[in-house]
């Protein structure tokens, strides 16, 4: 009979596994854009020279002739306002770090550091966190005069984050105490009630009464539960 017990937990813990419920998946994007896709300007361009790209090309032309002036422009649309995330999929072929700075809607985010990816056919990702309005966004990559460039661009995706910018979360209500005893030394030992709470701590015992958990009012004259 245990072994019968303890079979159908196992099914029924294993239930929610068999039909993808399980752990949480990984953040999937909210907004993946191919930077091909993107408004490119000041020298940059699509290019499908280099593999491993997804969609159906990457971005190049972010080369030091055009230093200042290349940039990509993603639109991007929030389904509610604060913290994001925009992770950047590139390739550094360079052999050393670069960076490109990071735009949103007109306002600098931040500069990027882009690693080298070992090879142009090599894709790495960086993410940066940004607040965006809900609704209609401009997130751009810029090769301005303070960065190095010299990467491709293959996509940016951006997922909601946490929001350490934003309003602060709510926090969790907490649980209400039972009454707190007294911390006056007691001068005889007490004859431990028949029934009623007695520990000092912890979630409320559970009460027959129809009065609400720790309740100072004193129970309805009915003592049936509703
Ligand atoms: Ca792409």
């Amino acid at each position: 009979m245990q072994r019968r017990i303890r079979l159908l937990l196992t099914a029924l813990l294993a239930l929610p596994l068999l039909l993808g419920l399980g752990a949480a998946p990984a953040a999937a994007a909210d907004t993946v854009i191919e930077a091909e896709n993107a408004a490119l300007s000041g020298g940059a361009r699509v290019e499908t020279e280099h593999a491993g790209y997804s969609g159906t090309g990457y971005v190049g032309g972010l080369t030091d002739g055009n230093k200042g002036s290349a940039a990509a422009a993603f639109a991007v649309t929030a389904t509610q306002a604060g913290a994001h995330d925009v992770e950047l999929r590139y390739a550094n072929g360079t052999g050393v770090g670069m960076t490109l700075s990071l735009y949103v809607n007109g306002a600098k985010a931040t500069q990027l550091a882009l690693p080298a990816t070992g090879g142009w056919a090599s894709w790495g990702a960086v993410t940066a966190a940004v607040n965006l309005n809900a609704g209609a966004n401009q997130v751009a990559v810029r090769f301005d005069a303070s960065d190095s460039g010299n990467v491709n661009l293959d996509r940016l995706a951006v997922t909601v984050g946490d929001d350490p910018g934003g309003p602060a979360a709510p926090r969790a209500v907490r649980a209400p105490t039972c009454r707190t005893p007294s911390t006056r030394p007691r001068t005889r030992p007490r004859t431990p009630p028949s029934s009623g709470p007695t520990g000092p701590t912890g979630p409320c015992p559970p009460r027959p009464r129809a009065a609400g958990p720790c309740s100072s009012t004193p129970p309805e004259s009915t003592s049936s539960s509703r």
